[in-house]
């Protein structure tokens, strides 16, 4: 069997000196921030794959019924000859989409792009085997730096799911959304997956489960720091929140010091005071309205084909045209 190219434009080297600014920025801000993709490494992307099994997290579920209901409609509406995917991880709504494509005969080429080369190797070879003919090209990357590395081509469909697109500020959102249309031709397409809002008492416990996943996936970022700059965050002195912004209606999650701490991070050459119930805000994860996203999508030239719920109108998904 042909192994699947990977192309890689993010090297050890390359992370570790974005985390080392990341850290940087967010740690010595006046309101203590880190970014969410620093959650995933091989345990983190373990316990998000636990999380979207949890009873209390509906967004996996609820996209994976709209791509299940109508993925044959996306392939029809699209005839993709590429799927390129951003973000891809382990891929697992993915085949519903590959599935569709690949029975309808159009498809030529997968692309998933994710900054685990973990996933992305796990994925490929099991896609590999499932969809023999179908060309599959893995690039490890940054969505946010390296959407020009996708290959170019013609009936291309760009997946962005899960509504991970919520973890962007508006700001970026429009300037990532941008970006991809800049790489698409007139015609070709974009497939969005977005959260919707809903009542906080659904949406947080979806990120305050009660085995405590998702607090342990909160705390992962700890101890990516530690493990990879040296540092000495003591896990247990860090509580998990999760609180619903009705203004932004967005989820904030966030790490709350339960007594005062100073910790030492060696591989930013870092001393960081937290008082007593300090706060360090590591993801927000925006729930949108069909007029906003319509909008977003507009704004970064894009027009919305089709917008497809699930039954209980929990997730999104909007094909649109570039
Ligand atoms: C992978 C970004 C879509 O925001 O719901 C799950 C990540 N954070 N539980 C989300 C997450 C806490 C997830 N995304």
């Amino acid at each position: 069997m042909n192994a699947p190219a990977l192309e890689v434009h993010l090297d050890a080297d390359d992370l570790a000196r974005t985390l080392r600014a990341d850290v940087i920025a967010g740690l010595t801000a006046d309101r203590k921030w880190l970014p969410p993709k620093w959650f995933y490494d091989a345990r983190g992307s373990e316990l998000f794959e636990k999380i979207t099994e949890l009873r209390e997290y509906y967004p996996t579920r609820a996209e994976r019924q709209i791509l299940a209901d109508h993925a044959p409609e996306i392939a029809r509406r699209t005839r993709a000859r590429a799927l390129l995917e951003l973000g891809a991880g382990y891929s697992t709504k993915t085949r519903l989409l590959l599935d569709a494509l690949t029975g309808q005969g159009t498809l030529e080429k997968f692309v998933p792009m994710d900054v685990s080369p973990t996933a992305l190797e796990a994925a490929a070879v099991r896609i590999a085997a499932d969809y023999p003919g179908l060309r599959i090209h893995n690039i490890v990357g940054d969505m946010t730096r390296h959407l020009k590395h996708l290959p170019d081509g013609g009936d291309r469909l760009v997946a962005f799911l899960g509504g991970t697109i919520g973890n962007l500020i508006p700001a970026e959102r429009a300037e990532f959304l941008a970006d991809i249309r800049s790489v698409l031709e007139p015609g070709e397409h974009l497939l969005l997956g977005t959260d919707l809002v809903k009542s906080p008492r659904v949406v947080v416990p979806a990120y305050d489960d009660e085995d405590g996943v998702t607090a342990e996936f909160n705390r992962n970022v700890l101890r990516v720091l530690n493990s990879s700059l040296g540092a000495d965050f003591d896990l247990d002195g860090f509580a998990h929140v999760a609180l619903w912004d009705a203004d932004q209606e967005w989820i904030e999650m966030r790490l709350r010091a339960r007594w005062p701490m100073r910790v030492s991070i060696p591989g930013v050459g870092l001393t960081v005071d937290f008082a007593a119930g300090e706060e360090v805000r590591t993801e927000v994860s925006a729930k949108f309205r069909r007029d906003g996203v319509e909008r977003e999508l507009a704004e970064a030239g894009f027009a919305l084909d089709h917008w497809w719920t699930d039954r209980d109108g929990l997730f999104a998904v909007s094909l649109a045209r570039a």
